[in-house]
């Protein structure tokens, strides 16, 4: 193998590689050229494989993730070695915490160089391991399809919850001949996730404590990904009300009339029956407080893993199984509450119903003291641009909270729970790639399109049609919110320039358009659809006060994420003990 490398051979490690990814079903690879990873670039390329070039590794394994919730496929992107790597932590981290099933490629340096000061030698595998459910080093021929295989199953969930994992191959494996560990075919088939059925023991507890209930509550979370029409029948079948969460958004419609989302708070403080579907109890439940959930309330907790089952708040009942064969199954056992308040359920779907009629007059919001627009003002002329199939994504700090409230979307991502700021604008151009006959559209707030701004870029030669709005208030605004209230009279580093995005997206290729009055927004929105990849920079007030800045997300209590959870968890524990 010495002197000048050629390319690898259609029987060499990267040629297997490539050919194990294609057999994922896997349309697309996101990536960032580099050196160490070229022969598996290029082997992927030969299969068919769409080689997607990011400029920032980061931004390649968002768009992976993006592909992947949006496509229910595994979503894959390949780095290289050293800063490649180093620079991908903070996207697998983000699917870690979104669950997210992502294949992270990469190549080590050549094994004989290990350890002796290899150029952009780090040790690659500690670096990702706390935030991957699996990470291989494939030293061997013979353990490259093994290890992919074995690292796929757990991407999917196979033996815990699903996320990324991180497979690497020493750099002078990948052109090496795979010999006849290449040759069996039961390599290259899609590896499913083992199915997992319901016990009928746990199916007849949470059916009797279905009867037993009479406001049960059904809340959502990844485990309702795929399975929209068992979570259908279960709600006809049984009454229950039902809350989707930022993990199943979109699974079912937003039109169900037991979907009470804006009745979220009221729901669980007073549900006395809480199902947890595939959901982890995090910081975005309360994690199962009794402080904010019904004190007395019982908890019938359905999932695949320990996450689902019994994190923070284990159930009264569990059912260790997918979530669609057990709602499957419950719908079947004809459970429904024996004496269901039924005024109780009719109040709460009216209230919300009263709560998302669209309201008229938002583009009438006065403007802030700075002469800009209200950010609602901005939601609501997007809200026109929504229909069935948009895809909706959203990254920023206030902004992100005005549109939570006021966004009308139906399929959906922001930054997720792990609040990573500059996923936004990566979002999008894999969504664009994924879809290209549906409409996508991010809005994105200044501050974290500064993030992945050349992301635009990859948006061009990619074409890869995305309209992005950003809500430019020349500010981390949120951050500049709690600074003045938390800590006044200082001014650290919250306030930015005056920048012009469209101006920036122009220089990349890209439509750009600067939009100052709200009676210019309908048309430059349109100009920028159709006329995509486009950039829409809008000017929005930094005065607005969001939604998450008043219940205290944005100055983090210790106890719980917003400020009135928090009042409620030290009321709890300040009252005497019982008894
Ligand atoms: C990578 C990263 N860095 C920092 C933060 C902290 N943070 C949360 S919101 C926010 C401000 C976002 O500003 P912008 O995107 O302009 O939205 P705005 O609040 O102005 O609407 C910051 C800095 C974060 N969540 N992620
Ligand atoms: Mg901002």
């Amino acid at each position: 193998m010495g002197g000048r490398w050629s390319a690898p051979g259609p029987g060499t490690v990267a040629a297997a590689i490539a050919r194990f990814v294609a057999a994922q079903r896997v349309e697309r690879v996101y990536t960032l050229p580099g050196s160490h990873v070229k022969p598996i670039c290029s082997e992927l390329a030969r299969v068919g494989i769409r080689i997607v070039s990011a400029r920032h590794e980061s931004a390649a394994v968002h768009m992976a993730h993006a592909e992947a919730d949006l496509t229910g496929r595994l979503g894959v992107a390949l780095v290289t070695t050293g800063p490649g790597l180093t620079n991908a932590v903070t996207g697998i981290a983000s699917a870690y915490l979104s669950r997210t099933p992502l294949l992270v490629l990469s190549a080590r340096v050549p094994d004989p160089q290990a350890g002796m000061g290899a150029l952009e030698e780090v040790p690659q595998a500690d670096l990702v391991r706390p935030v991957c459910r699996y990470v291989r080093e494939v030293s061997d021929p013979r353990h490259v399809l093994p290890g992919l295989h074995l690292a796929t199953t757990m991407a999917l969930g196979g033996d815990g919850p699903p996320g990324p994992v991180y497979v690497d191959f020493g750099a002078n494996l990948l052109k090496l001949e795979m010999r006849d560990w290449y040759r069996d075919p039961h390599w290259f088939v899609p590896v499913v996730r083992p199915p997992r059925l319901p016990h009928q023991d746990g199916i007849a507890l949470a059916a009797q404590a279905l009867c037993d209930s009479r406001r049960p509550l059904a809340i959502g979370g990844r485990g309702v990904v795929g399975a929209g029409a068992e979570l259908e029948r279960f709600l006809v079948a049984t009454g229950c009300l039902y809350l989707d969460t930022r993990e199943s958004r979109g699974v079912l419609s937003r039109d169900n009339p037991q979907s009470i989302a804006a009745m979220r708070a009221r729901a669980i403080a007073e549900a006395d029956l809480v199902i947890t579907l595939g959901r982890r109890l995090d910081f975005e439940l309360a994690y199962g407080s009794g402080a904010v959930f019904a004190e007395s309330a019982r908890f019938v907790r359905i999932g695949r893993n320990a996450e689902e089952l019994s994190e923070n708040r284990p159930g009264d009942v569990t059912v260790c199984a997918d979530v669609g064969a057990a709602l499957a199954a419950l719908a079947r056992s004809g459970a429904r509450p024996a004496a269901a308040d039924t005024a109780w359920k009719d109040e709460l779907i009216s209230a919300n119903a009263e709560k998302i009629r669209p309201k008229t007059g938002l583009t009438n919001r006065p403007l802030g003291t700075d002469g800009r627009m209200h950010p609602l003002t901005l939601i609501e002329a997007i809200n026109r641009l929504v229909d069935p199939e948009t895809i909706s994504i959203v990254d920023g700090g206030d902004i992100l909270s005005f549109a939570r409230v006021g966004l009308r979307a139906i399929t959906y991502l922001d930054l997720g729970p792990f609040g990573c700021l500059g996923s936004g604008a990566p979002y999008a151009v894999a969504a664009a790639l994924a879809f290209p006959s549906r409409r996508t559209i991010a809005l994105i707030g200044d501050g974290a399109f500064g993030f992945s701004a050349m992301e635009v870029e990859t948006a061009v030669r990619n074409r890869a049609r995305a309209l992005f709005v950003i809500a430019n208030n020349d500010a981390w605004n949120i951050e500049r919110h709690d600074q003045l209230t938390n800590y006044p009279g200082q001014d650290l580093g919250t306030e930015l320039c005056p920048s012009r995005y469209d101006l920036l997206a122009r220089s990349l290729g890209a439509h750009g358009e600067r939009v100052e009055r709200a009676e210019d927004l309908a048309a430059a929105l349109e100009r920028g659809l159709a006329n995509l990849p486009a950039v829409v920079d809008v000017a929005v007030t930094r005065d607005a006060v969001s939604p998450d800045s008043m219940s205290g997300l944005a100055n983090v209590p210790p106890l719980h994420a917003t400020q009135s959870w928090e009042d409620a968890e030290r009321r709890m524990l300040e009252r005497p003990p019982r008894g």
